[in-house]
């Protein structure tokens, strides 16, 4: 099922600049970044978002956070330090309804975030 624009990245049916992708997940950069460094971490698996999560999404979950990690560390932002973030649905500015966790680096992150 590829019914998103990240769903179709993650088929292969449209490019982006991927970073890095195994069996469960895709990494690529951000269409419009909002740091130097900028990527979105998506499982292969198309779940819409965080609303829709329970018990059984536990690994694909942890592999979303260890493959954000790894590229965290391959873009060489991970010892300075740098943001991931999951927005989840309407409020929570979430525009692509395929769970995705951005990766933000390269520059000193405000808190709290606008
Ligand atoms: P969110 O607001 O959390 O749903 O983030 C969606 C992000 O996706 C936003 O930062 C822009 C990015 N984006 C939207 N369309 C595309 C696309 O076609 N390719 C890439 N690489 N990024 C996209």
């Amino acid at each position: 099922m590829s019914d998103t624009i990240f769903g179709k990245i993650a088929a292969g049916e449209i490019t982006a600049d991927i970073v890095y992708e195994d069996a469960d997940v895709v990494a690529f950069r951000d269409l419009n970044p909002q740091a130097p460094v900028h990527i979105l971490v998506i499982p292969r698996q198309p779940l819409p978002s965080l609303e829709q999560v329970d018990d059984q999404d536990a690994p694909l979950l942890g592999k979303l956070l260890v493959a954000a990690a790894k590229v965290a560390r391959q873009e060489g932002i991970a010892k300075a330090g740098y943001r991931t973030v999951i927005n989840c649905n309407a409020a929570g500015g979430q525009t692509v309804l395929h769970l995705h966790l951005h990766v933000l680096g390269g520059r000193p992150l405000q808190w709290p975030p606008g």
